[in-house]
C-alpha cells in the first residue's frame, strides 16, 4: 500500500528536512570552527551554508518564482566554479550569523513561491534544491570527519541485524538486458536519464561490501607494497601519497585504530571498509582475483527484478526507504556490520547496496545515450570524462531524498574523504 503525498507537501518536507540537518551540522560548532578551513579539500562550513542559500535563491526564488534577486552581490562568491575550495577561506564570505539570516530569508521566499505556484508540476526544481542541500550536508559531514579536536556529533550505533549464520560470499546476478536509468522518478537528476536498455553478462557479486577484516588481509599480505595489484597511475599515487591503510587508520600495537568524528576506536572487523580511494579498491579487487563491478552491473544487481523483468526504484521494491531498509540519513555515524538490513536485500540477494558506504565502480562518469543537461551543465556534464569514477548506493551520511538505485555520484580516483567503500565481483562461466 502506498500513500501519495501531494507534490507541494513532499517538496516542503524535503526542504525542511534538509534545513534541519544543515542546522544540526553547523549549530554545534563555534564561529571560528565554521569559518576555518579544516582541510584544503573542503570549503569552510560557512561557505557551504551560504552556497546552499545562494543556489536556492537562484533556482527557487529567481527561476521558479520569477522574483527579483535578493543578493545578486553574493553570486560570484558562492559560485563553485569561480573559486577553488582551497581559496575560499580568503574570500569576503558572510559571517555565520549573516549566512543563517540569508538562508532563512531565502527559505521564506522559496516556500512562498511553492505555496503560491498555480501548478507546482512535478516539483523538480524544489526536489533538486532539497537534494543539493542534502548533498552539501553529506559534504559537511565529511568536513566534520576531517576536523581535529573533540567530538561534537553524536548518534547511536546502527541496530544489530547481521545474521548469526554467515551469508553466501557471493550472489549470482543473471545475465540479459535490463533497464538502466530513471524510470518514472520525477526528482531523478539529469545524469540518471534517459532510461535505456543495457545487456549485462552473468556475474557473481559480493553479497556485502568488503569488510575491514578482509581489507586488513590485503594489508597484511603486503598489498600496498606489490605493484602487481595496482593500476600504473594508482601505484604512482600510492608511492607519492605514501598510502599504507585507509584514511584515518593508525597502527596500535599489533592492530589498528581509526579516528571517527573525533573519537579514536579499534577498527571494527565486521564493518564495511570506509575511506578508501578508487585506486585502493581496484588494487584490493585484483589482489583478491576479482574486479570492481561496472556501473551497469551494480545497477542491475541493485534493481533488476527477474520475476517481472522490471527495474525497481530501490533494491527492496518501490517503497521509500525506512529505517529497516538501509542505513541512510545520518541516523548513525558509521556503517552497519556487513550483512545487516535483511529487509533491504535486492532480488539477487545482495545486501546494503543502498546506505552504509558509497561503492566505487569500475566505470568513468559519462552521460547516458541521449543525455541532456538539465537544468544546468555544471551539475553533471562538465564532470563527464575519464577523470572521475562513478560511486553508487549512498552512505550513512546520504539522505534518502538523494539516494535511489539510479543515483550517480562521482569523484577523482584518489579521493578518500568521502564515505566510500566497495564490493568486488567476477564473471560467471557461461552455462
Ligand atoms: C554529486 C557529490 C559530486 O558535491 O561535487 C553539490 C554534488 N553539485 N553542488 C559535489 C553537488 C553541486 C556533487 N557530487
Ligand atoms: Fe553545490
Amino acid at each position: 500500500e502506498t500513500t501519495v503525498i501531494p507534490v507541494r507537501e513532499r517538496a516542503r518536507i524535503a526542504l525542511s528536512t534538509a534545513r534541519r540537518r544543515t542546522q544540526a551540522l553547523t549549530d554545534c560548532l563555534p564561529e571560528p570552527e565554521l569559518t576555518a578551513q579544516h582541510s584544503p579539500l573542503m570549503s569552510p562550513l560557512v561557505w557551504d551554508m551560504a552556497h546552499i542559500g545562494n543556489q536556492e535563491e537562484l533556482w527557487l526564488v529567481r527561476r521558479a518564482g520569477g522574483r527579483p534577486a535578493l543578493r545578486p552581490d553574493l553570486d560570484p562568491l558562492y559560485d563553485a566554479f569561480r573559486h577553488r575550495r582551497a581559496d575560499r577561506p580568503a574570500l569576503p564570505l558572510l559571517r555565520p550569523s549573516d549566512a543563517r539570516r540569508y538562508l532563512a530569508g531565502v527559505r521564506d521566499q522559496a516556500l512562498d513561491v511553492l505555496a503560491s505556484a498555480p501548478d507546482p508540476g512535478d516539483g523538480f526544481l524544489f526536489g533538486m534544491i532539497a537534494q543539493h542541500e542534502q548533498q552539501h550536508d553529506e559534504t559537511m559531514l565529511a568536513t566534520h570527519q576531517l576536523r581535529r579536536g573533540a567530538a561534537v556529533l553524536n548518534a547511536p550505533p546502527p541496530p544489530r541485524t547481521a545474521p548469526a549464520t554467515p551469508l553466501p560470499r557471493e550472489v549470482l546476478v543473471p545475465g540479459g538486458p535490463f533497464t538502466m536509468g530513471a524510470t518514472g522518478d520525477p526528482w531523478a537528476l539529469d545524469n540518471e536519464r534517459p532510461a535505456h536498455p543495457v545487456d549485462v553478462q552473468d556475474f557473481w557479486l559480493d553479497t556485502v561490501p568488503v569488510t575491514n577484516a578482509a581489507y586488513q588481509e590485503f594489508i597484511d599480505d603486503g598489498g600496498y607494497d606489490d605493484p602487481r595489484w595496482w593500476q600504473p597511475d594508482g601505484w604512482l599515487h600510492r608511492k607519492r601519497a605514501d598510502l599504507a591503510a585507509p584514511a584515518f587508520w593508525r597502527r596500535d600495537g599489533s592492530g589498528w585504530v581509526r579516528r571517527r568524528f573525533g573519537v579514536t576506536e579499534p577498527v571494527p572487523p565486521d564493518e564495511p571498509v570506509l575511506h578508501v580511494s578508487w585506486f585502493e579498491a581496484d588494487a584490493y579487487a585484483r589482489w583478491a582475483g576479482r574486479r570492481l563491478p561496472t556501473e551497469a552491473e551494480w545497477e542491475k544487481a541493485a534493481r533488476h527484478d527477474p520475476a517481472t523483468g522490471r527495474s525497481r526504484r530501490y533494491p527492496w521494491g518501490d517503497d521509500a526507504p525506512d529505517p529497516a531498509h538501509a542505513n541512510l540519513g545520518q541516523r548513525h555515524l558509521r556503517p552497519a556490520p556487513a550483512g545487516s538490513y535483511p529487509a533491504g536485500a535486492a532480488p539477487c540477494g545482495a545486501r546494503q547496496l543502498l546506505g552504509d558506504v558509497w561503492e566505487w565502480t569500475a566505470t568513468d562518469f559519462t552521460g547516458y545515450p541521449g543525455f541532456a543537461a538539465h537544468p544546468y551543465r555544471e551539475y553533471s556534464q562538465v564532470f563527464f570524462g575519464a577523470l572521475h569514477k562513478v560511486l553508487r548506493g549512498g552512505s550513512f551520511g546520504t539522505d534518502p531524498v538523494a539516494c535511489r538505485a539510479t543515483f550517480r555520484n562521482w569523484d577523482f580516483p584518489v579521493r578518500r574523504q568521502i564515505f566510500a567503500g566497495f564490493r568486488t565481483c567476477r564473471g560467471a562461466e557461461p552455462g
